[in-house]
């Protein structure tokens, strides 16, 4: 199957472009191929949304509401379908795929929703017979750059905010991913969605994203993503004067107390950490245990660990799917080898799985080290992939410090009984979102979701939160008092 550019309502065809294989990464099948477009393809994509923008912002907000929710009832028809197409596309595990489809459907509802709140506010005036307001106001074509990891959850972040806010879309979905871009594609042409008010690009980040981030009618980028590759958007889009939203890395902690509920703190490490084989921003990467329970939290996940079937994410039993690719494997592995040399203890896994029936697909054991010093590499940097660091500390205070050590601040938990503890950590805990006896994985769409420090630059997504991405504030100041009233002159000295 030919992928193909959904631009002002139509499937393009003739573009000519390269184009390169989407593969299964559970078994290395090629699932289809997907264009690289260069920078004509985004022109005419901004182009059409920058049309049809002016008269989708006329649209009274529910009435575009509507829109969603009736893509929020396709994607729940199609749920079982997407689902199926998403294992196979990025390697997530089944249960997981429908609950990422859910994610999207819930974000369709909730954001259709907004289209009848998006409330202003009303202020009181300085003077007499005035009247003050400020107003959400659309901002105009917006150019979303998501990842392979989520591939359409974290579209749906970005798209519907931007969409019922008044907005137009120009969406780069990630080369390796791009089946739930197109599925997604296909609802908005079911739903009859205007031309243009949704358009999507395929291609490498390097030229279609580049070409977007310097086109001067798109006026926000959201980009989620790595570290490396946000700073680079950062950058064009400060140099372009760009509002750009940023979603990174993450290196995220469960602090794991003396007093904690040990068998639940252990499986809550287990989801977090090898749920979607690590690949998610918001895993688990370390584990900040006190010193008196170490030896039986480590004993405790050894045998957890052995319990989780890895394979193909379709078959309902297996826990663990494969990563995304080739260089993804490498990259992990080159991980825990510089993590040997560290000196640290590999308490369980760290190989590439490469016999059958693990040879055609990119699979990585679920890997534990201990005896982690918090100065090493694989204490600080994102591996993005099923790699925990166990760090002992002595207190509360020390493991919110090394919790806090790292450049990243996007998730954290603690497991304690202690409601002192649990207070004083949600308080100090240097990251945009706080588990309490919860693993680090898992938030909901209504809540703001993105972090701290090299995490983010400020912005979220999800939640009411994400209309501060897509809008902006208009204040309106009506006086009707029928003379001229001037504000800020002050007759006394
Ligand atoms: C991501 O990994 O980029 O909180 C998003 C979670 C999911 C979303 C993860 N709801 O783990």
């Amino acid at each position: 199957m030919e992928i193909r550019n959904f631009i002002n309502g139509k499937w393009i065809t003739d573009d000519g472009l390269e184009t390169v294989p989407v593969v299964n990464p559970a078994n290395g099948e090629q699932l289809a191929t997907v264009p690289l477009s260069t920078k004509a393809q985004v022109d005419e994509a901004v182009a059409a949304a920058k049309r049809a923008q002016k008269s989708w912002a006329l649209v009274p907000a529910p009435k575009r509401a509507d829109f969603l929710y009736e893509i929020g009832y396709k994607l729940k028809e199609k749920k079982e379908h997407l689902a199926q197409i998403l294992t196979k596309e990025m390697g997530k595990v089944i249960e997981e795929a429908r609950g990422e489809v859910q994610e999207g459907i819930d974000m369709a509802f909730y954001m259709a929703g907004e289209g009848r709140r998006l409330f202003g506010e009303t202020t009181p005036s300085e003077l007499a017979d005035k009247f003050a307001m400020s107003v959400r106001a659309p901002i105009g074509v917006v150019g979303l750059i998501t990842p392979w990891n989520f591939p359409i959850a974290i579209a749906t972040w970005k798209a519907f905010p931007a969409i019922v806010s008044g907005n137009t879309v120009v969406w780069k979905p990630a080369t390796e991913t791009p089946l739930m871009a197109y599925e997604m594609a296909k609802i908005l042409e079911e739903v009859g969605l205007p031309e243009g008010v949704a358009n999507v690009v395929f291609g490498a980040g390097s030229t279609v994203g580049t070409a977007m981030i310097e086109h001067p009618d798109v006026k926000v980028i959201s980009f989620t993503g790595s570290t490396e590759t946000g700073s680079k958007v950062a950058e064009l889009g400060g140099k372009h004067l760009k509002k750009v939203s940023l979603e990174m890395g993450g290196k995220n902690a469960v602090i794991v107390m003396d007093d904690a509920n040990l068998q639940l703190a252990v499986d809550a490490i287990i989801w977090s950490a090898f749920g979607t084989a690590g690949q998610r921003c918001t895993a688990c990467s370390r584990v900040i245990v006190h010193k008196d329970v170490k030896t039986e939290l480590e004993s405790m996940l050894v045998k957890s660990i052995g319990q989780l079937t890895i394979g193909d994410g379709l078959d309902p039993t297996v826990k663990v799917g494969p990563v995304i690719n080739q260089a993804a494997l490498e990259k992990i592995n080159r991980y825990v080898e510089i993590g040997k040399k560290e000196g640290a203890t590999l308490l369980v896994g760290g190989r590439v799985l490469s016999t059958p029936p693990f040879d055609k697909g990119y699979y990585f054991e679920p890997t534990i080290f201990t005896d982690v010093q918090n100065d090493m590499v694989i204490a600080q940097e994102e591996i993005f992939g099923p790699v925990v660091s166990i760090i002992e500390v002595a207190s509360l205070d020390e493991a919110i410090e090394v919790n806090n050590s790292v450049k990243f601040g996007l998730s954290s938990s603690i497991f304690s009984q202690d409601v002192n503890k649990i207070f004083k950590a949600q308080r100090d805990l240097d990251t945009g979102i706080v588990y309490v006896n919860a693993g680090t994985t898992g938030a909901e769409i209504h809540l703001p979701f993105g972090g701290t420090k090299g995490t983010g630059n400020g912005h979220r997504d999800s939640g009411q939160a994400a209309l501060d991405v897509y809008t902006e504030w208009k204040s309106i100041y009506v006086d009707y008092s029928g003379k001229l009233q001037r504000a800020q002159i002050d007759t006394e000295n």
